[in-house]
């Protein structure tokens, strides 16, 4: 069983590549169990075998507390913390006997990376897990934002403890995907001290890493899932023929 946790800036995609590289899988033969582990979620366009919001549900909390989004996603997540056991104990159950176990986290990420909530989380995990780093192209403007988005990465590593594989989401938005050079080629370029500090961070994060090229894919049209799933298999070293 892998546990793939889905983490990324909002709106980079999560919640539908839960869905499409699930989907994926199963159209594959895996057997794939869901978990929506996002209490501020309205709509979720995937089946969750397992909802958080049935612990801690931020729009219940805002009527009954009467606080403001952000002070409930707050108070969702104490909530979650002190269950947290419990919560671990129902996505084990859920998860058991499925080949990968996919866990879309709270669309605010700082909520599940900057809290207590992701390592005390990620630490009571059963087994092997890998984080799975969602950007989005358009928030790529300059080369001084892939340094940002790759800083948030090596952050989920420090922070969760698991090894993170990133990915580019919404491929289909930036035409020929020919590596991040493409998706940089109309950047502008930073200057002064953003300059200076994207290149000395680039350097660092360069010598950090181990890491190879991040995988391209759009859940919107499905691309890119093969490429995701062979660097899930290679990231643990021990896969099959992909069939
Ligand atoms: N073009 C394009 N749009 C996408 C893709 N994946 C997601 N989107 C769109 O991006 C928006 C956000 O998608 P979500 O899946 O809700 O993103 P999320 O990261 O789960 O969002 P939060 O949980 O609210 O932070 C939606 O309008 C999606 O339709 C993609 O591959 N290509
Ligand atoms: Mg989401």
């Amino acid at each position: 069983l892998d546990k793939l946790i889905i983490i990324g800036p909002a709106g980079s995609g999560k919640s539908t590549l839960t869905k499409a590289f699930g989907r994926w899988l199963e159209d594959e033969g895996h057997s794939v169990s869901y978990v929506n582990l996002d209490p501020g979620a309205r709509y979720i366009s995937f089946k969750p075998t397992f909802d958080v919001r049935g612990f801690a549900n931020v729009e219940d909390i805002m009527k009954r507390e009467g606080l403001a989004p952000n002070g409930a996603l707050i108070r969702a997540s104490e909530v979650l913390e002190d269950s947290l056991s419990a919560v671990i104990e129902a996505i084990e159950n859920t998860c058991v006997g499925s080949g990968f176990c996919i866990i879309d986290t709270p669309g605010q990420m700082e909520l599940f990376l900057f809290r207590s909530l992701g390592p005390i989380f990620t630490r009571g995990l059963k087994g092997r897990a890998l984080s799975i780093f969602v950007m989005d192209p358009s928030l790529l403007k300059s080369s001084a934002d892939l340094v940002v988005l790759k800083l948030l990465d090596l952050l989920v590593e420090l922070r969760l403890g698991l090894p993170s594989l990133e990915v580019i989401n919404k491929s289909d938005l930036i035409g020929n995907v020919g590596g991040i050079e493409g998706a940089l080629e109309e950047s502008y370029k930073p200057s002064g001290i953003s300059a200076e500090l994207a290149e000395q961070l680039d350097d660092v994060i360069r010598g950090l890493s181990k890491r190879r090229h991040a995988i391209f894919v759009s859940a919107l049209d499905g691309k890119g899932m093969d490429d995701l799933y062979k660097a899930i298999c290679e990231s643990r070293c021990a896969c099959g023929d992909m069939g």
